[in-house]
């Protein structure tokens, strides 16, 4: 630490928890750690509350777990709250963080516009020092990372990308003003979620739409409900026992439950009755809801996809779209990259104003002023879509400058792969904790019942620090290495480890192979348990 920063530092104000992120996990924090008393603030990188649903304001952007599972159990927050969507969009999400922020009076403890760009762990004082891009140090007893999996966008490195004289915006950096495509020729790169959802718009408005699709998107029907408020609110009695609900059962996942018998050991009858009645529900019902081995066995997982597959050839006018979009052989497991799910967007490769280029068939060399050119030739528009997705989890924090004790930085921390303990602490970063982060179950789990379950963990935890006279917390150099191994053990026994995905760290070239995520929600609620009662086994107190 300089003696400048030290010296400023040692005159300003110190916070108990400095939180980083006013999305789903930051508010929830800002308002349970206000609750007991501690003293916190958030510094937020955007100009208002929503995290993610700041950000991703592209047309069509929307949240792919229903309501109310996507929401507060904050009796205030719910009780006079409805939407208008089974799953919502990008701005009713927004109006419904403005909500949240009203009824909880969250912004006097927020200060916008502010990014976190490092900090260091000063110990003589166990207090961390936050830098902030406006040159500010801000002081803290604890830091709480609430950054979410996709605060890092990933553009990939396109030859002559600078080069091109239209608009071209990633979609996670898309115009807060917004940015209007009728009448433009439009191309997307990428099949996530995002690029599913930004060409199903594009394909209403747009002049021409081209779509580069490098991988087949198993997308799956979203089946999306308008809701009308009386309904919601007759259903609100039921609330309270429905969000205990999330904490307690595999429901936690998504608000869906498998069968537990093999996708294979059913009729062929049975089989397709479950299969179908998950379709017809939507959302992620047929990604969790079918069989129990769907996504550990291979046998099974074929059948899932080979079921995918006919619903969506059926949907396809051309047969060279059918096998470019849903090949009769899956290039991956089915489920083992996260579905997208889809309105109408195998539909809209019927029109005549949409085209697919595979760049499994013909990939991208450059880009030029006025378009793209593939090994196949040229293609022109106004709009560049970059639907290229995230640096995923990790991204969020090796892109700050974290210096921990002894001057270790994460890099250093990090270069054998990973290392958390329960995806809450990081060895060598006393008194950082994290929420949604790496090594817990943040992809297999939405966000806000993730930042209550998880959040409640936190909260308690500092609660108890406080009460036991501790000022520090560290995960064990020993415990993080056997948390790696157990996330990596409970991979193996899945299908995730045969697709390249964010869930892999296998998107960003370069990027170690490792599986990121808790698999087993459930279970991991009942480790963070058993640690705490054990004293907050696996970290260092004093
Ligand atoms: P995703 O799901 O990571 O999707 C990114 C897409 O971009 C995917 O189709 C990629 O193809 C494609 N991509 C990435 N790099 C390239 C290059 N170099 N060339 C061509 N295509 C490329 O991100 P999203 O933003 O859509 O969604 C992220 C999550 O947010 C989502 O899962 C939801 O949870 C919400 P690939 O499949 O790698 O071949």
């Amino acid at each position: 630490m300089s003696e400048a920063v030290s010296a400023h530092a040692q005159t300003a104000e110190v916070l108990d928890a400095l939180i980083i992120g006013a999305g789903f996990s930051g508010v929830y924090q800002l308002h349970r750690l206000r609750e007991k008393g501690f003293s916190v603030k958030i510094f937020e990188a955007g100009a208002s509350l929503g995290g993610i649903w700041y950000w991703n304001c592209y047309p069509g952007a929307r949240v792919d777990s229903h309501v109310p599972n996507y929401e507060f159990s904050i009796k205030e927050v719910w009780e006079d709250w409805t939407w208008s969507e089974r799953y919502p969009g990008w701005d009713e999400l927004r109006q419904y963080f403005a909500h949240v922020d009203k009824k909880l009076d969250l912004s006097r403890d927020i200060q916008f516009n502010t990014w976190v760009s490092g900090a260091e762990f000063d110990e003589r004082n166990n207090q961390w020092i936050v830098h902030t891009t406006d040159g500010k140090q801000t002081r803290t007893r604890f830091l709480i990372a609430c950054m979410g999996f996709a605060a890092k966008p990933y553009i990939p490195e396109f030859k002559g990308l600078e080069s091109f004289a239209g608009t071209c915006h990633h979609t996670a950096h898309w115009p807060q003003a917004g940015l209007d495509m009728s009448d433009k020729r439009v191309g997307i790169i990428g099949t996530g979620a995002s690029g599913v959802q930004v060409a199903q718009e594009a394909a209403a408005v747009a002049s021409q739409l081209t779509v580069f699709q490098r991988t087949p998107q198993m997308a799956l029907p979203m089946q999306q409900r308008k809701l009308d408020a009386e309904t919601q609110q007759s259903r609100k009695p039921s609330y309270p026992a429905l969000f205990r609900q999330r904490a307690v059962s595999s429901s936690t996942l998504f608000d869906v439950v498998a069968d537990e018998r093999s996708a294979k050991e059913v009729s062929e009858e049975v089989r397709e009755a479950i299969f179908e009645a998950a379709w017809q529900k939507g959302g992620f019902q047929f990604w969790f809801g079918t069989f129990s081995d769907i996504l550990s066995d291979e046998e099974s997982n074929l059948l899932a996809y080979e079921f995918w597959r006919d619903k969506t050839r059926a949907r396809l006018n051309d047969p060279r779209l059918q096998e470019q979009l849903a090949p009769m052989k899956p290039v991956h497991p089915f489920g083992t990259k996260r579905p997208s799910l889809e309105q109408n967007f195998f539909d809209i490769f019927n029109q005549t104003n949409v085209d697919l280029v595979d760049l499994r068939e013909s990939p991208i060399q450059r880009i030029t002023p006025t378009g793209l050119e593939t090994s196949a030739g040229a293609h022109e528009f106004d709009i560049l879509v970059l639907a290229t997705g995230f640096d995923a989890s990790t991204g969020s924090f090796t892109q700050i400058n974290l210096i921990g004790s002894g001057g270790k930085r994460l890099g250093d921390v990090w270069s054998d792969g990973v290392r958390t303990h329960l995806g809450y602490a990081i060895p060598h970063m006393p008194n950082l904790l994290m929420l949604y982060g790496p090594q817990s179950p943040t992809a297999f789990c939405n966000g806000p019942t993730c930042a209550e379950l998880q959040g409640d963990w936190v909260v308690e935890c500092l609660s108890y620090l406080r009460d036991h006279n501790h000022t520090r917390i560290e995960a064990t150099e020993e415990a993080a290495a056997g948390w790696a191994a157990h996330i990596a053990e409970l991979a193996e026994g899945t299908l995730f480890p045969r697709a390249n995905s964010w869930y892999m760290g296998a998107n960003i070239p370069g990027k170690r192979r490792e599986m990121l995520f808790h698999t087993a929600p459930q279970a991991y609620l009942e480790e963070c348990e058993a640690s705490a009662a054990a004293g907050y086994a696996g970290f260092d107190l004093s």
